[in-house]
């Protein structure tokens, strides 16, 4: 998916149809990879998040109605959290959350702990949404075992004639195909929980207050899933040591001192997991992280209709920053396990 462009009558219309009309300024705004997210400035001084849902990815009606559930269930438990203003499909307006930053990559420990106490708290808090289920909004979204087939699939097709360059990524994701189907197995077997999560825990996800009290952002995914899910993203992208589409592959690894943040943070406030889901912590991390590179690599083939990119073998270099993520937790797997087993 390429950026589309959007005039300013259109932008406005959406707004108006959201009863803002006092705009000075509506521009791109974030580094998200699916939605179209602005920043509008008002003569008020007011400032608001316009966003036009892609609704290619998400089935408007049920998202809208998760969204919200999940915002007006928090805010009556006084949690902060994302402040519906409009919502007119495909388009949605929240309050600018005004002192907050969300950044791309980690730069201290202490960050990894707040977002992953922050992601924690919010699993918590949707503990006891009343019935019914939410939606599935993207059914097998971390079904690591699908996600699999569906590389196969594109590689297959090989639509863009890119998977002879692929060749070492695609032996990369056959090596590790018997180990894809633990947690999957597991949650089936009821062996693990279903819980509410979050599903994109990545770091610019939350947003993080001057206080060191923040927001969890981003809500579109929230839906029944596996808290392992949530903490692995985590690790893919908080235990980084650079972009995720960092171009010089010796530059990213997993930072141990990081993961033990996380590990920590989550840990102080995930009280509710089982000895089940505590034993495949660090193992979550390199299963989403191998995931999402195959996300990346499938997009790739299949032509880049799914992420935003901004240039052509963007997928490409975010799916090798994903491969060396995995190698680089493999081999920390035995300190990793050890720094759960400490704090669990
Ligand atoms: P996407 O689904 O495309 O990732 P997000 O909902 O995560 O879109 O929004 C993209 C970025 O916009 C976020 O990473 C954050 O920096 C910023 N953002 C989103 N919502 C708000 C908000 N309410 N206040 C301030 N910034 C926000
Ligand atoms: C997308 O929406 P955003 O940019 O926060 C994606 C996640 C991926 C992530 C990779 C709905 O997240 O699943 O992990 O990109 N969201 C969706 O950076 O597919
Ligand atoms: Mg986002």
């Amino acid at each position: 998916m390429s950026n589309r462009n959007y005039s300013q009558e259109e932008l406005a219309a959406a707004l108006g149809s959201m009863g803002i009309t006092d705009q000075t300024d509506v521009s791109r705004y974030g580094s998200g990879h699916i939605n179209d997210t602005f920043k509008v400035e008002t003569r008020s001084g007011k400032r608001y998040i316009l966003q036009r849902v892609n609704t290619d990815i998400f089935p408007p009606d049920m998202l809208k109605a998760n969204i919200l559930r999940v915002t007006r269930h928090l805010k009556e438990k006084g949690v902060k959290s994302l402040e519906v203003v409009g919502y007119e499909n495909p388009w949605r307006v929240y309050a600018f959350l005004e002192g907050y930053t969300s950044v791309d990559l980690i730069t201290e420990p202490r960050e990894a702990e707040l977002a992953a106490g922050a992601f924690a708290k919010f699993q918590n808090d949707l503990a006891d949404l009343p019935p019914p289920r939410l939606g599935d909004i993207i059914p097998k979204f971390h079904d690591t075992v699908d996600r699999i087939r569906q590389l196969d699939a594109a590689a297959a097709a090989d639509v863009k004639g890119r998977k002879a360059s692929v060749a070492a990524e695609l032996a990369f994701v056959d090596r590790r195909r018997d180990e894809a189907a633990r947690i999957v197995t597991m949650m089936a077997k009821g062996e693990i929980p279903e819980r509410i999560t979050h599903n994109d825990t990545k770091i610019n996800n939350v947003m993080l207050g001057p206080g060191g009290e923040n927001v969890v952002i981003d809500l579109d995914t929230t839906m029944p899933g596996s808290a392992l899910y949530d903490f692995g993203d985590m690790v893919r992208t908080s235990s980084a040591a650079a972009a995720e589409d960092e171009k010089d592959l010796s530059k990213v690894y997993s930072k141990k001192e990081y993961f033990e943040a996380l590990v920590k943070g989550y840990l102080a406030g995930a009280k509710f997991l089982t000895e089940a889901e505590k034993a495949n912590l660090a193992f979550s991390g390199r299963l989403i992280t191998l995931t999402i590179g195959i996300r990346f690599l499938t997009d790739y083939l299949a032509g880049d209709t799914y992420f935003r990119t901004a240039y052509d073998d963007h997928n490409l270099v975010r799916c090798r920053t994903q491969f060396k993520m995995v190698e680089s937790m493999e081999t920390q797997a035995e300190e990793y396990e050890a720094i759960v087993r400490r704090y669990a």
